[in-house]
């Protein structure tokens, strides 16, 4: 089944039975009018102690806002003093789930992965079903603290900046209270939102940070613009850059999520941006290659073939991937680890979505064979050995996969 593409906003049912709908919610209905607002002393007596990360939206530093950590009682106190920091200030990336999780409590004391993104469609979550999602469990393998699940909470006017999600997944997110207007950018128009016109290097173009900003709003022609409503619940598609306003005070559930049917974006992205960092470094590269020379570090036989590395392209390799792993969040081992590790899943006791839920062998294999051609025409594939490995395991796996058809 092919996945959505563009943009979908999902109506109120999908959600409408979370225990965050009754718990986090007052509602005041008089004979004429109804108002909902949040209710901050449910919020400050189960959550208060959580200590959450806090962007100042009123505080730009380059491309992010100036960013805190603190308990999210005293953020509570800010926003019901209306005092004149609380405005500014929106709570983000909250992993709340996994906080509740080391509680003793559980994802579904506060909400159920929606169940349309649990079933025919192969998506999120391995909690609460049992989906196709590559990223969060290969990432819990690695760190039992990350996940891909986030509550996000503030007042009218604190907003997310433009960008696409974390290494070009999908996203879905769900309004509890309030309204959001979302900015979305179909792919073929992104060039109108670099922030230096004209030509640029193999690398990420910078993007604008808040497209409002914009002097030629004709630029907004095409882009796709959705007042989400309390309890809508909006699918982001792979790789669209967006932007986030708060119309009202929000709060919201997202997850991140990727699979096979987005791995070449994901793929294609991490490429992008290691071409930044390649760029931002360049200057070190004549100083390695003038330090160690013709020096080699080693001969790379692949069947025939064979070709000489020098210890300037190994330098050059680590160094590159130790940025990326910094700029990133992650680099190449850890993208080919993911991937080895969700074709490995069908070997697995608790996979995180059952063979009924997966794409097609054939088709995994069409997605991810193209990515080894590829990767095994670039220097990494030669110097990284570790790695090597890895994408080795993987085309065996994807190939038998092919001939099993
Ligand atoms: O709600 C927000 O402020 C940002 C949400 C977002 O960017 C997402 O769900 O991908
Ligand atoms: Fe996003």
């Amino acid at each position: 089944m092919e996945l959505p593409r563009d943009p979908i906003v999902y109506g109120p049912e999908l959600i409408e039975d979370w225990p965050a709908f009754e718990n986090w919610r007052i509602i005041e209905s008089s004979s004429s009018t109804s108002t909902t607002r949040p209710d901050f002393n449910h919020l400050r007596s189960h959550y208060g102690h959580h200590v959450v990360q806090v962007a100042n939206t009123k505080r730009r530093q380059f491309n992010e806002f100036e960013r805190t950590e603190r308990p999210l009682k005293d953020v509570i106190d800010s926003w019901v003093a209306g005092d004149a920091e609380g405005d500014g200030l929106y709570v983000k990336d909250w992993h709340l789930a996994l906080q509740l999780e080391d509680e003793g409590g559980k994802q579904e004391d506060f909400y159920k992965t929606p169940e349309i993104f649990q079933g025919e469609y192969p998506l999120n979550t391995y909690y609460n079903g049992y989906t196709d999602d590559w990223m969060t469990h290969h990432a819990l393998s690695l760190d039992p603290r990350n996940d891909y699940r986030f509550t996000y909470m503030g007042p009218k006017g604190t907003f997310t900046p433009l960008h696409r999600d974390v290494y070009g997944s999908y996203s879905w997110s769900s309004n509890i209270i309030g309204r959001k207007r979302w900015w979305l950018i179909p792919p073929a128009i992104k060039h109108r939102f670099h922030k230096h016109a004209g030509p640029h290097g193999p690398g990420e173009p910078e993007m604008l940070f808040d497209l409002r900003e914009l002097s030629d709003q004709d630029a907004l022609d095409g882009v796709v613009i959705i007042e989400q409503a309390p309890g809508e619940t909006i699918h982001v598609p792979s790789g669209w850059y967006h932007q986030v306003e708060n119309l009202e005070f929000c709060i919201s559930i997202n997850h991140n999520y990727a699979n096979s049917h987005i791995i070449r974006n994901i793929y294609d992205n991490l490429l992008a941006s290691l071409c930044r960092v390649e760029e931002s470094i360049a200057d070190i590269l004549p100083l390695l290659k003038q330090r160690l020379g013709s020096e080699k570090a080693f001969s790379f036989t692949d069947g025939e073939s064979r070709e000489d590395i020098f210890c300037w392209e190994v330098e050059w390799v680590d160094e590159v991937q130790k940025v990326l792993e910094m700029d990133a969040g992650w680099a190449l081992a850890v993208f080919w680890d993911m991937v080895l590790y969700n074709l490995e899943v069908s070997d697995r006791s608790s996979p995180p979505a059952p063979p009924e839920l997966r794409p097609a062998d054939d088709y995994v294999a069409s997605q991810i064979l193209p990515i080894i051609y590829d990767y095994k025409n670039r220097r990494e594939w030669k110097v990284l050995g570790d790695t090597r490995a890895t994408v080795l395991k993987a085309e065996a796996i994807v190939i038998a996969m092919q001939n099993d058809i």
